[in-house]
């Protein structure tokens, strides 16, 4: 199937072909060739010049059971991140009202876990409910979720849930061995099924090959319904981590920026009504990165000087970079 060859009913537009074959013809496209076209279905289904602010805050750091080899939350790593309990629900409703007033428009709640435990469930509905009455869009990253779970949040007013497939289905076991692709997809059918809006996507420099990015990229866009927003991370090498060892000795080298750019462009052509996040990684990104990859199809970051236990760019750097490119927030 050629790119040009069905028509989405909807918006009278080309439909992408998401065959993996398709995905990686994309791959192979002259850069600029790519970017253009990536621009053009951006500009079908995207208000122009508009990047969506997002906050992020951990509401419960390090001592994750899980072994993910990039995190530094991990009880597997040496990163020196302290396992700390969850905070309160005062404290998350204040570093809402500030994201509020520094104009985010949406709150990212993250926290260490493998799941949530039953006894964690009233606090959690407790913040949903008190950062959705400021009247931001709420989102929680909190691991693997039963359907009752998903329910109870969705019930709660929870608008988004990030759980990422990290890489490709072939990729995967070299990055995490506690929990396999299938539960992630189990997590992501209980909360899909809930009503909230999908946030899934992964990270870029583990160590994948360009036909693991075509996969990662097929495995998300064939989802029974693509994601409503795709947070693409590059990797940020932490030492104590594996693969942020594995960076320091070099085995390992950091994913090329415009390989990078690529995977945006393709992923906004493969799914073009999803919002794609440039996510963790944007600090050791050039500005001219960062323009190629909003002009590519990226329209939403992470604003504050921190993610989760690792640095961010930070509002006055943003705020500069916004206003040397033109763009403004999209709410
Ligand atoms: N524990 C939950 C989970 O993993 O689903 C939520 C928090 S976890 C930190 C959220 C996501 O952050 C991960 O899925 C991963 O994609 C991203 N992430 C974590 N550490 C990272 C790193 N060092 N570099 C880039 N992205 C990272
Ligand atoms: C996502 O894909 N990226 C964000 C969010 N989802 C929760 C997290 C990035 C974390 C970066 C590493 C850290 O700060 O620990
Ligand atoms: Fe735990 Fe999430 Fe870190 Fe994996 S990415 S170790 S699940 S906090």
């Amino acid at each position: 199937m050629n790119h040009l060859s069905l028509i989405d009913s909807a918006s009278v537009a080309p439909l992408p072909d998401i065959s993996r074959d398709g995905i990686a013809a994309l791959f192979e496209l002259p850069f600029l060739d790519l970017v253009a076209q990536a621009h053009a279905v951006h500009l079908r289904h995207h208000p122009r010049n508009a990047v969506q602010l997002s906050t992020l805050l951990s509401i419960k750091t390090g001592g994750c059971a899980e072994d993910c080899g990039y995190c530094s939350q991990s009880a597997f790593a040496k990163s020196g991140v302290k396992a700390e309990k969850l905070i309160d629900a005062d404290t998350v409703v204040a570093a809402a009202q500030e994201a509020k007033a520094a104009g985010s428009g949406r709150f990212c709640m993250g926290a260490a876990w493998r799941e949530p435990k039953a006894r964690d469930m009233p606090a959690l509905l407790d913040m949903v409910r008190r950062v959705k009455e400021l009247g931001l869009e709420t989102c929680m990253t909190l691991g693997m979720l039963s359907s009752e779970q998903a329910d109870a949040l969705a019930e709660a007013g929870l608008d988004y849930y990030n759980h990422n497939i990290d890489t490709s289905p072939e990729h995967y076991a070299n990055v995490i061995t506690t929990r396999s692709f299938q539960d992630r997809l189990d997590t992501l059918d209980h909360v899909r099924r809930s009503g909230m809006a999908v946030c899934c996507g992964g990270i870029l420099g583990m160590g994948e090959t360009r036909e693991d990015r075509i996969g990662f990229l097929h495995a998300l866009a064939t989802l029974p319904e693509p994601p409503d927003s795709v947070p693409l991370n590059a990797l940020v090498p932490i030492s104590g981590t594996v693969l942020g060892d594995m960076l320091a000795d070099t085995p390992l080298a950091r994913i090329d920026e415009i390989e990078f750019i690529r995977t945006v462009a393709a992923a906004r052509i493969t799914m073009p009504h999803s919002v794609v996040r440039l996510s963790a990684g944007r600090e050791s990104m050039s500005e001219a990165g960062q323009a190629l990859c909003f002009m590519a199809g990226a329209n939403s970051i992470f604003t504050g000087d921190r993610l989760l236990t690792t640095g961010n760019n930070g509002g006055d750097a943003d705020a500069a970079l916004f206003a040397k490119l033109g763009l403004g927030p999209s709410i």
